[in-house]
């Protein structure tokens, strides 16, 4: 039975946690939705589906102004926003729609929570779950930072740069720390903690396309000396990026990165 509807557009590497969990604990997902610019051409709801052009309209009982990463309108149900308050995307349902669950990490927390099979994603008891949950907090703080700054590429702001860079420096030397203790960020055992920091440090090292435009308004690429700085953690990105879980989901994503590195 599929265990969660997900909704978002696609491929998102926030969708990809879930989709790596899923794979490794036997969870079935039902993935929902679009390229980017398309997803303002849909209805958010459970139902969500393309909308054809006269459903598109500014007196749409649907149409709300976006919030972030999308710009203009987009069309959400009111029982979209019931279930998901912050109307955000990847949002996930429970089957029939009575749950929303919303944040990339709380969907993935859901994937693994339920499966029906035996696994250690999220610990082993009370204490490793929780020192899972602290890296998932920790990776949400990086990743906000994350969004705002990428979404800011196209003007970038010093005191978004400054930001990012302190957020950066912060939870990759965190993690490296870590790294320097245990194979993996809980235990010696893979945990949804690994996951999501691949996700969303595969996400944030995309910066690397901006490095011209960075370049020419003064700003230096943060991530630049990733490799040399956070050796430890860099590698365990790249490492489980090509194990079969997150190469089948992640795909060609970091491909660019590693062609760029000489990996
Ligand atoms: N921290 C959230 C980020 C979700 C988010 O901000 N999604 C944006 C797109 S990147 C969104 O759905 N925006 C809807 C809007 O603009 O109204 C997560 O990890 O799920």
């Amino acid at each position: 039975m599929t265990a969660l509807r997900i909704f978002s557009y696609l491929p998102n590497p926030r969708v990809f946690k879930a989709m790596i969990a899923a794979e490794l604990c036997g969870a079935s997902l039902e993935i929902v939705g679009d390229k980017p610019a398309k997803l303002a051409h849909w209805l958010w709801d459970y139902d969500a589906r393309e909308l054809s052009a006269h459903e598109q309209t500014a007196d749409s009982p649907h149409a709300r102004s976006s919030q972030r990463g999308f710009t203009g309108t987009l069309y959400k149900t009111d029982a979209f926003l019931a279930s998901q308050p912050f109307g955000t995307v990847p949002c996930a349902f429970s089957p029939g729609g009575d749950v929303g669950i919303f944040e990339s990490n709380s969907i993935l927390r859901a994937v693994v929570r339920l499966s029906e099979q035996q696994h250690s994603l999220y610990g082993t008891d009370g204490y490793s779950a929780s020192r899972v949950d602290s890296f998932l907090d920790a990776s949400l703080v990086f990743a906000r930072e994350a969004q705002v700054y990428l979404l800011g590429m196209s003007k970038m702001q010093q005191q978004t740069h400054a930001r990012m860079a302190s957020a950066y420096e912060f939870y990759m030397q965190g993690v490296e720390n870590a790294l320097q203790h245990t194979s993996h960020l809980v235990d010696n055992n893979l945990s949804i903690a690994d996951i999501a920091f691949v996700c969303d440090l595969a996400q944030f090292l995309r910066e690397g396309h901006y490095k011209d435009e960075l370049d020419g308004s003064g700003f230096t690429l943060i991530s630049d000396q990733a490799l040399q700085q956070y050796p430890t953690a860099l590698g365990h990105m790249l490492a489980l990026s090509e194990t079969p879980a997150f190469r089948k989901h992640m795909g060609t994503y970091l491909d660019w990165y590693r062609r760029q590195h000489d990996l």
